[in-house]
């Protein structure tokens, strides 16, 4: 399987490291680490040398209750990380649900478009369709003010999985090509503890859809809730989330501690690539 960016065509025989690059003041777990674009831009280069073989640079927090930004501010935050990170071999991603800062970033020579609403804003799936840019579509519901006035599911992995379905088609109806296309079940979003966990376990069968499989559990609530951890001590169980997440068909992880994620999955490709030897 692969995914078909921009510059890249990404090979996902092995599971691959998206890097998050929050510029945002208000983030959920680094808002304010680097919000200028000299320390962005600083971090886009160590996730880099720490083996992220994608970027994700985001310049509006979507954390439950964030207050929204206008296209004209998220873009002004992001325009001189993007051009400092196109410049730095890997594929980068635009975190985004506008438009407007979609058809920027695309202009700017953005390889991905990650959208937590999944290209439903009007004018967002014209705004990628003939670019040649990967996607991702994201399952949540609502906005991040509201989403969790809306975590009422029967099934989680059944109505998840229609919804991805159902955007996934929308995108390729649109003119966007399926090898372009990934799937994220939006874990955190309009979504209680019990139904991220339900997702995570039934995770595999959103691989049934036919689309690579992008997941974000670092630093997540869900993890705080299960350990009693700060937000700046969930790296051991976003290390276990992700590599359950692995198990169960995920082919894209998006961290923030890309140095230790890539060591867990250089044991996990080890293991994998193990041979036990033939009993008579
Ligand atoms: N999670 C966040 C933001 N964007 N995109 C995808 N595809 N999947 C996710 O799980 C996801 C995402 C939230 O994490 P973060 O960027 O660290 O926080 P904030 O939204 O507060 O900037």
């Amino acid at each position: 399987m692969h995914w078909q960016t921009r510059r890249f065509r990404i090979d996902l025989s092995r599971p691959k490291v998206m890097g998050i690059v929050n510029v945002t003041p208000d983030s959920f777990s680094d808002g304010g680490r680097h919000d200028d674009d000299r320390t962005a831009i600083a971090h886009c280069e160590r996730l880099v040398a720490e083996g992220a073989d994608i970027l994700d640079i985001g310049g509006e927090s979507t954390r439950p209750g964030a207050p929204r930004v206008d296209a004209d501010s998220e873009w002004a935050r992001i325009v001189k990380v993007l051009a400092a990170a196109v410049t730095l071999g890997v594929p980068v991603s635009v975190d985004t649900c506008k438009p407007e800062v979609m058809r920027h970033a695309l202009d700017a020579g953005a390889d991905i478009i990650n959208d937590v609403q999944a290209l439903q804003l009007r004018g967002a799936l014209a705004a990628v369709a003939g670019s040649g840019a990967g996607v991702c579509l994201m399952h949540m519901r609502g906005e991040p003010a509201s989403m969790m006035d809306l975590a009422v599911y029967g099934d989680v992995v059944v109505e998840v999985g229609a919804f991805l379905g159902q955007r996934a088609q929308a995108a390729r109806d649109a003119g966007i090509p399926a090898d372009c296309i990934a799937l994220d079940p939006g874990y955190g979003f309009a979504k209680t503890a019990e139904h991220n966990l339900q997702l995570l376990a039934g995770q595999q069968r959103l691989t049934e859809l036919g689309y690579p499989l992008l997941v974000g559990w670092s630093r997540k609530r869900t993890l705080g809730d299960i350990t009693g951890r700060p937000v700046d001590q969930r790296l051991p169980a976003s290390l276990a989330a992700a590599l359950r997440a692995v198990s169960a068909g995920a082919n894209v992880i998006r961290v923030h501690d890309v140095a230790a994620t890539v060591d867990a999955l250089k044991v996990w490709a080890a293991v994998d690539a193990a041979t036990i030897p033939a009993t008579e």
